[in-house]
């Protein structure tokens, strides 16, 4: 029964639906399908075959963001489920994707993950040019910043994001961590950043760490 329902919101995200993928996850937490399922099974299952399509030249752009859209619809269902409600704020924390990159589906949910264990979330949003970060740090009191990079032409701004902070004194005001699908460990290593972590809820543990 459940899987009907977890295939039926994947169906949506894939066709662009957003009005059904809100409906279908409102259905699935009803029937008490548990969060993580809805959004493993359901969700993302569906953007990896988009990706799989968009990849093999069967889908484009245009498709591939209104599956998006979808799939940002059914997530911001999920929120109260996957983030813990009433915790006390922990500290702050800034999130974005770096310098040419337009990529926010996994900064969106790493940042929601963040929320979930009483972080206080500044998003700059997408395509966030270092200096933009360096001024960000120097007057916020956060601890953690997380970078996102989706592609391996702007994993590069990662570094760059570092470098400049250390060129602006604050490098070690902060704790850095990176991530997005072309990232691994061993980058994250030599870049300098503080941690890695391949999925959003470890992310979080990761970030919790630090305060
Ligand atoms: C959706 C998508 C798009 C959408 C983005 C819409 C949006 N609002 O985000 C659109 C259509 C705009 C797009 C555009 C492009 N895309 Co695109 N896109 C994708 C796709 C299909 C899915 C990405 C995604 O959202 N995954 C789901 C999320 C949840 O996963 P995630 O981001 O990896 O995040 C998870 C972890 O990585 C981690 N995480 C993420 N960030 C962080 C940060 C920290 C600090 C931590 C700790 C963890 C962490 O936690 C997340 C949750 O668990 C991928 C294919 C794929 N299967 O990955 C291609 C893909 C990333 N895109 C690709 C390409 C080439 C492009 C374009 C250049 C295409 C073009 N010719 O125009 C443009 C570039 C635009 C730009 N300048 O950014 C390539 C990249 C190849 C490469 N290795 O560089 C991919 C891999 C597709 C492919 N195989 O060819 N894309």
């Amino acid at each position: 029964m459940s899987n009907v329902i977890l295939d039926q919101i994947s169906e949506a995200v894939q066709k662009g639906k957003a009005r059904d993928t809100k409906e279908l996850v409102q259905k699935a937490i009803a029937e008490k399908i548990g969060a993580k399922d809805i959004l493993d099974k359901g969700l993302l299952a569906a953007m990896a075959i988009v990706g799989k399509k968009f990849k093999n030249n069967e889908v484009f752009v245009p498709e591939v963001l209104i599956s998006a859209r979808a799939l940002n619809m059914g997530t911001a269902e999920l929120k109260p489920y996957l983030a813990a409600q009433g915790v006390k704020p922990l500290g702050k924390a800034i999130i974005c994707t770096v310098k040419g990159d337009l990529h926010d589906i996994g900064k969106n949910l790493v940042r929601m993950m963040l929320e979930g264990v009483g972080l206080e979330v500044q998003d700059l949003g997408v395509d966030v040019a270092p200096e933009k970060i360096v001024e960000a740090v120097k007057t916020s009191d956060a601890k953690v910043l997380c970078l996102s990079a989706l592609l391996t032409t702007t994993m590069g701004a990662q570094k760059d994001t570092i470098d400049a902070l250390a060129a602006a004194g604050v490098r070690d005001k902060i704790k850095i961590m990176v991530g997005g699908a072309p990232v691994t460990e061993e980058y994250a290593k030599q870049i300098g950043a503080d941690a890695y972590t391949s999925d959003a809820a470890s992310a979080a543990t990761a970030a919790k760490l630090f305060f």
